[in-house]
């Protein structure tokens, strides 16, 4: 079975939306980052680089999400086009999340709420990048339903990531009507409800007992 080592985290859940609608069963082992678990010796024979996620699959580990994405898409014949210019499309999206939404929406995150001290132009700069990357979202989803055209993919399921821990950089879907419909669709799909119940169950085990 699939191993994933995770937590409730924007990269963690969007490796458990693609194996619950890719429908491959798979074992969760939980990482708190809160607690710095991922810079453990143990974590870190298998990420060197000290993040969530990694996969081992059948002895095989993997970490990068939009890596992870691409290996379980290939490995299902779902959620990527087989055709080029469709598959070209879905990897334009997903290099542009892991180059640019993700790095923002992160360090956005950062400065407004764990660095040490104020860093005014930093988060005012990543504050600004992140809401540029909003707005073309938008747009783009003004002339189509999904990130790479007319069906559901890999790349929204890595825009959704984030989209689910918005509130860590202090932004909203206000003002961004086709950004938001297409967030309550992809949040009413089973497979991210439940693949989001148990991100956040992730939370609930490390708590110690009342
Ligand atoms: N590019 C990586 C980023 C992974 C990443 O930043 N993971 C975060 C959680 S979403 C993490 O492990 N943070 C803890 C840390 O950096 O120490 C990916 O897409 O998988």
């Amino acid at each position: 079975m699939i191993e994933v080592h995770a937590f409730a985290t924007p990269n963690s859940v969007k490796v458990l939306i693609a194996l619950e609608e890719m429908e491959l069963p798979y074992e969760l082992k939980t990482v708190n980052v809160r607690k710095g678990e991922q810079k453990t010796g143990a974590f870190l024979t298998l990420n060197p680089n000290g993040k969530v996620p990694v996969v081992v699959d059948d002895g095989f580990v993997l970490t990068e999400s939009a890596a992870i994405l691409v290996h379980l898409a290939e490995k299902t014949g779902k959620l990527l086009p087989s055709e080029s210019a469709g598959r070209a499309r879905v990897f334009e999206q997903l290099f542009f999340h892991a180059s640019a939404l993700s790095p923002a929406f992160g360090n956005a995150g950062f400065f407004k709420r764990s660095s040490p001290e104020p860093q005014p132009i930093a988060e005012a700069r990543f504050t600004t990048e992140a809401e540029r990357i909003l707005g073309l979202l938008d747009d783009k989803l003004a002339s189509q339903p999904f990130m790479a055209g007319d069906e559901f993919t890999i790349a929204d399921i890595a825009h959704f990531g984030w989209m689910w821990r918005i509130q860590f950089p202090g932004l909203t879907l206000e003002g961004r009507p086709n950004l938001s419909r297409w967030c309550e669709a992809v949040a009413a799909r089973p497979a991210v409800q439940q693949a989001i119940t148990r991100a956040e169950a992730l939370i609930e085990t490390q708590r110690p007992a009342a």
